[in-house]
């Protein structure tokens, strides 16, 4: 179906939109907020009649939501703000729009707050933490420890192919925590010396699966083989209501380019470059999520998704993407 307002998202959200995709907006949690801010620029810059602000907004939220497909913080971030002006139309609409917006990044701010301050009990004097990726919230977790002045430190995986480890490392080191430095292939090498792992986290499903940054998935298993506690730092609205509902979680593949060097390929065009960006890790392999809730056991999932979103909640984002999917046909 082809999409009749398209013309008139604004530039500004539609450039949000290009840099979540490019990953120029990265991050689960920010990618959620982000998405919440473009909503609110959307709502604030709509000059069309007021008739047809609920279709315009609607098509804003799906164009967010088309960017990445697996942080379920993006759907939630735009489901939140949706449902809340489900049966609402014109000005009021517009309204509830932007302070809903407001209030969800207000709520997300200080969810990743409380986590941080939750998790940072769990590190202790002598710790030594491995982590992946780059997470706002496992990186807010450190520093609250650090700021308790407990003595720890920290592994840290460069994570390819975007090296988003690099970022990781130099926060941490900004925040006066020592930090080395490993290849992802290290892990299982020197894990003997880690106490804890800690990531971060991209969707929760409603059976305690979690999926995250590729290569998660490996280190946890490395981790208990050799008897090491494995969290996960999330705010609840990485949590799935969808995959409550029976909706798969589709595992993002990214361009060839990201791994290797374009001028390398082109002279071997027979190779295949595979860059699944994210992968899942089995609920018996973790300890538990560090939530703003408390700390979670994956058994335990769906009933956080029960009480933040709601029995229904599944059924109507599963429709939203589906939506999502005809409109991209
Ligand atoms: P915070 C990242 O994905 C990583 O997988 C990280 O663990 C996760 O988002 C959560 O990040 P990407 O956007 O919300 O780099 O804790 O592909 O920042």
């Amino acid at each position: 179906m082809p999409n009749p307002v398209n013309a008139s998202i604004p530039e500004e959200v539609l450039r949000i939109a290009d840099d979540i995709k490019t990953m120029r907006i990265r991050g689960a949690g920010k990618i959620a907020r982000s998405a919440a801010q473009a909503l609110i620029i959307a709502a604030e810059k709509y000059r069309g009649p007021p008739e047809g602000f609920t279709e315009y907004i609607r098509t804003v939220g799906v164009t967010l939501i088309r960017t990445r497909p697996t942080a379920v913080s993006l759907p939630n971030a735009v489901f939140y703000v949706l449902s809340r002006i489900d049966g609402l139309e014109g000005e009021e609409a517009r309204i509830k729009t932007i302070e809903a917006g407001k209030k969800f990044i207000d709520l997300s701010l200080t969810a990743l707050d409380r986590l941080a301050e939750i998790g940072s009990k769990l590190v202790e004097d002598g710790d030594v933490v491995l982590t992946h990726c780059h997470s706002t919230a496992v990186v807010r977790l450190l520093q609250k420890a650090r700021q308790r002045g407990t003595d720890f430190q920290v592994y840290n995986t460069e994570t390819r192919p975007r090296f988003q480890g690099r970022i990781t490392a130099s926060q941490l080191l900004d925040s006066g925590i020592k930090v080395t430095h490993i290849t992802d292939s290290a892990v299982r090498s020197v894990m003997p010396r880690i106490t804890k792992v800690i990531v971060g986290a991209d969707t929760v499903t409603s059976d305690g699966h979690l999926v995250n940054k590729v290569g998660t998935s490996q280190i946890a298993i490395a981790a208990y083989e050799a008897g090491v506690p494995f969290y996960s730092a999330t705010e609840s609205i990485k949590f799935s209501p969808a995959s409550f509902a029976g909706g798969d979680v589709v595992i993002e593949e990214r361009s060839a380019e990201e791994v290797v060097d374009p001028i390398w390929l082109k002279g071997r065009r027979n190779v295949k470059v595979l860059n699944p960006a994210f992968d899942i890790t089995d609920p018996e392999y973790i300890h538990g999520f560090i939530t703003e809730l408390g700390l979670i056991p994956p058994r335990a999932a769906s009933l956080i998704i029960r009480e933040m979103f709601g029995l229904r909640s599944g059924h109507l984002q599963l429709k939203l993407i589906e939506e999502e999917a005809e409109w991209s046909h």
